[in-house]
């Protein structure tokens, strides 16, 4: 007798079908018509199916055992999978990335050499500037110094002009280096030199024979620029100068009043015209009211 016996293993996975076929032949040789277990080679035969079903369970053992590894290793596999597709998109997300940061940095970069290269030039033109500001600085202080200079010269050579054109003011007449104004009025000694400075000017200070033989020649009595007021005897010109030389008086003066009660205090100095042209000093009440002469110098 012949048993042939298959077994047929089939293993399902959730993505892959995988077939395993195992084939047991198992002959079995046995002579039906005998009692079997009678003979040696029943035993035997006993013996062989006993071994052939061990095989069997082996077999399967082994198929359930690896069916199960594989369909972990499979599960494993897929989760690779798609950590490795996850991985990949990252990747060329990072790529991307990356490219578009270099793209940024090489334009930042050219910015940046643009911007230091109109820095420089800034840096030149601010230099030129301060050395074109320094020189025009200097320039103006020189044209300021010539314009100073040139005006002083102005004033300078307008004062000699107008003295040079300027004839004599009505009233007044020159002679030698100065201008005279004889008064066609009386006043006493402090309203004449009062008048004399309003007219920018001062009671005649006699300075030369010259100069005292002109004004006696005006022929008439005159008020001049002496005084003792402050002090008796201590003759003073109205410019603060005292009395020296040349002096013109007419002998005895002067006599301060030589004590009359009439004649009063005599501080005041004047020209009469009826003595000589070099002796016609006579000191006089200052509150006498007489002509006087007024001084400017040229
Ligand atoms: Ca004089
Ligand atoms: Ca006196
Ligand atoms: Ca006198």
């Amino acid at each position: 007798m012949e048993l042939l016996l298959q077994v047929r293993f089939h293993t399902h996975t959730h993505t892959h079908t995988h077939t395993h076929t195992h084939t047991l032949t198992l002959i079995i040789c046995n002579s039906v018509h005998v009692q079997w277990w009678k003979r040696p080679s029943g035993v035997a035969a006993v013996c062989l199916g006993l071994l052939c079903v061990l095989l069997l369970a082996g077999i399967i053992g082994l198929s359930v055992y690896y069916g199960v590894i594989d369909n972990h290793n499979s599960t494993q596999r897929d989760q690779l999978q798609t950590s490795y597709n996850t991985l990949t998109k990252e990747r060329d997300q990072l790529q991307d990335s990356n490219s578009l940061l270099t793209k940024e940095r090489d334009q930042l970069q050219t910015s940046y050499n643009t911007l230091t290269k109109e820095r420089d030039q800034l840096q030149t033109s601010y230099n030129t500037l301060t050395k074109e500001r320094e020189q025009l600085q200097t320039s103006y202080n020189t044209l300021t110094k010539e314009r100073d200079q040139l005006h002083s010269d102005r004033l300078f050579l307008s004062g000699r002009l107008t003295n040079l054109k300027q004839t004599c003011p009505e009233g007044w007449q020159k002679f030698e280096s100065s201008w005279y104004f004889l008064s066609t009025e009386t006043k006493t000694w402090n309203e004449s030199r009062k008048d004399c400075l309003e007219r920018g000017a001062d009671l005649v200070i006699i300075n030369s024979d010259k100069e005292q033989e002109f004004l006696f020649n005006l022929n008439k009595g005159v008020w001049i620029g002496l005084t003792d007021s402050v002090t008796e005897g201590n003759l003073i010109w109205v410019d603060g100068t005292p009395l020296t030389t040349p002096r013109y008086w007419h002998k005895p003066q002067p006599d301060n009043g030589a004590g009359r009660l009439d004649y009063g205090e005599e501080d005041c100095v004047e020209i009469r015209t009826d003595q000589r042209p070099l002796e016609a000093w006579n000191d006089l009440s200052c509150d006498r009211k007489i002509y006087w002469v007024c001084e400017k110098a040229v």
